[in-house]
């Protein structure tokens, strides 16, 4: 080789090299779209992903701050990984989701051949076998996702006591927040929260029965999507009631939400509520819209959260909350305000929910333990699970986290009657007939906006009907921070906190499409990042060969 080539060679080696540096993505920040199109160009590929993101939960979850936010990691991940990276180069991606690592709620089934458990944070499944994969475990898989691990969560989805806080299970302990030293992740899908907000997962998965989508997104600063009831499968997720629980993403941005909630939506033979939707499953990265809030009439229902002694007393919420309808009117909508439900004042009021899910989840809890394979704790029921905790205090009711009066109260329920029914009933009246379908009527609206603290969440949770909620502020240095469990403070300095889309059933893609608008405008999420020791330090070049 001439002396000329020589150098042509090794300075484009060194541009390569320093390209392929410059371009690697920041972990903490990283969207789907950045990540595919780097393993697409040959950047680094996903066991390099999948290296970083272990290392980074290596970093802060039991070391450093203690975030507590991962269970397990999965251990055939990087195998996946390499075998995603192979298809990749041999017949190209299969989705968006191809090779990007997704962590799920550790109550998502996951075959336990591939080694990880599915035990809602509780002793009593420890070891169990569950029969399949869940439904959307089944649709990320086929996308080409790899699954990273599971997630710590309130205990079996903040159904076992009133008095737990958020965040905590016994197999995982106390999660907290990335934003503040000990601070409220919120609940139930905690740690899917942390673990997505300070980048130690491409994405995550969460579920809802009420506000635990909502709630931990908007406390860890990302976008979260809890679909209608009957959108995305849950089949294979430790229930507590067929009729408000639903699986849905937890991202950094609306973009990413719109990517995995394409994937995991759709119908699934096993969960029959999933066969009543509206065909065909849309595309939810076309609601990606910029200009999707012009033209429309946004409603706020206010008597949701005037008497929320959470939101409704917290002066620095609602200023944020005012500013955030001023962004939605210059984004060209019309904001209707009040927009009230008919029901608001009932729904505070109303008793009718907590009967629904108390003989809901004691009837699906125990067919969840009679489906199981094998179970090593020998848990078979409710009932048994009441006296596992009680026989195991160490692992389960450590001091100040003995509670559980809400599994007594479910096993003290006797099945469907009349009183059920009529709950349902009502229910259904109060959120969706005289609540938010009502609202969106009467003010000819196309979407109703909401803090997302609080108990905002309610209305569309005995609906069954999905909210999307996006960044809209974060606490001042000077709030006055108080306890919010044994462990944990809330509210505390540079706590974020979230804004609500809420809608009739199946209109996600609006929804999305208004949440992204908002989004795109304010940037919220980027004017604050996590306190300095809970940020991983570890990225792509530090783990590529
Ligand atoms: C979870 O289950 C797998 C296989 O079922 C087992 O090998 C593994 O040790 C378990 N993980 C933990 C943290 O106990
Ligand atoms: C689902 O199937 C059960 C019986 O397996 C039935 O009772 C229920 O009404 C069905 N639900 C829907 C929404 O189709
Ligand atoms: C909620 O607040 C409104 C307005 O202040 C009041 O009229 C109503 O009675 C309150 N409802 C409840 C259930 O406290
Ligand atoms: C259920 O809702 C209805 C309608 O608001 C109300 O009359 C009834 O008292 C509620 N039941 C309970 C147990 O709260
Ligand atoms: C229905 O069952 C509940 C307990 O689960 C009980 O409190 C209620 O009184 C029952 N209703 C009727 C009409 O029997
Ligand atoms: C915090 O500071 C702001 C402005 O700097 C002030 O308006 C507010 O009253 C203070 N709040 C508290 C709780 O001290
Ligand atoms: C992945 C990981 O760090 N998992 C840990 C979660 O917390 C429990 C309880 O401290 C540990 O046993 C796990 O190793």
């Amino acid at each position: 080789m001439s002396l000329l080539l020589r150098i042509f060679v090794l300075s484009w080696f060194c541009f390569t090299a320093l390209a392929a540096k410059t371009t690697l993505p920041d972990l903490y920040e990283a969207s789907v779209t950045e990540l595919q199109a780097g393993l697409e160009a040959g950047h680094f590929t996903s066991v390099d992903l999948v290296k970083a993101y272990f290392a980074r939960i290596e970093e802060v979850n039991l070391k450093g701050p203690q975030l507590r936010a991962v269970l397990e990691l999965n251990p055939s991940a990087l195998a996946q990984a390499a075998a995603l990276d192979k298809e990749r180069k041999k017949s190209g991606k299969r989705s968006e989701l191809h090779g990007i690592p997704v962590l799920l709620k550790d109550n998502i089934a996951t075959v336990a051949s591939e080694g990880m458990n599915t035990t809602a944070g509780s002793f009593s499944l420890l070891g169990s076998v569950v029969p399949d994969d869940s439904g959307v475990v089944k649709r990320l898989r086929k996308a080409g996702a790899i699954i990273l691990g599971k997630a710590n969560l309130s205990e079996f989805a903040h159904f076992r006591g009133n008095n737990l806080p958020s965040g905590w299970s016994g197999r995982g302990g106390q999660c907290t927040n990335a934003y503040f030293p000990h601070s409220d992740p919120c609940g139930s899908s905690s740690g899917s929260g942390v673990a997505s907000s300070i980048g130690l997962t491409a994405v995550a998965l969460g579920s809802e029965t009420d506000g635990s989508i909502t709630c931990p997104s908007s406390n860890n600063n990302l976008a979260g999507i809890k679909p209608t009831v009957g959108l995305v499968s849950r089949a294979g997720v430790v229930p507590i009631s067929e009729h408000q629980d639903t699986v849905g993403p937890m991202t950094r941005s609306v973009s990413d939400a719109a990517v995995v909630l394409s994937i995991i939506a759709g119908p699934d033979p096993n969960d029959n509520f999933t066969l009543a939707q509206p065909s065909p499953v849309p595309d939810f990265t076309k609601a990606l819209n910029k200009n999707a809030l012009k033209g429309k009439r946004i409603g706020v229902p206010r008597r949701v959260f005037l008497n929320d002694t959470i939101t409704g007393n917290d002066p620095f919420v609602n200023q944020e909350f005012e500013k955030a309808l001023d962004t939605i009117r210059s984004l060209g909508a019309t904001v209707i305000d009040p927009a009230d439900l008919p029901s608001a004042d009932e729904i505070a009021v109303s008793n009718n929910e907590t009967i629904v899910l108390d003989v809901d989840f004691k009837i699906q809890l125990n067919a969840w333990y009679t489906s199981l394979k094998s179970n090593p704790s020998g848990v078979r029921s409710l009932a048994d699970l009441i006296a596992f905790d009680d026989a195991n205090p160490a692992l389960e009711e450590p001091p100040r986290f003995e509670d559980q009066s809400i599994l007594i109260e479910a096993e003290a329920t006797t099945g469907m009657n009349s009183t059920y029914f009529q709950a349902l009933a009502f229910d259904k009246d109060l959120g969706a007939t005289r609540g938010i379908d009502a609202a969106l009527k009467m003010f000819n609206l196309d979407a109703l906006v909401l803090p997302a603290p609080g108990f905002t969440t309610v209305p569309a949770a005995i609906a069954g009907y999905p909210i999307v909620t996006v960044p809209l502020g974060f606490y001042p240095e000077n709030v006055t921070i108080a306890l919010a469990g044994p462990e944990t403070v809330y509210p505390a300095p540079g706590v974020p906190f979230g804004l609500s889309f809420l809608g009739t059933a199946f209109s996600e893609f609006s929804l999305v499409g208004f949440a992204f608008a908002y989004e795109q405008k304010t940037q919220t999420r980027l004017a604050r990042k996590a306190f300095a020791e809970a940020i991983p330090k570890t990225q792509l070049h530090d783990v590529m060969s």
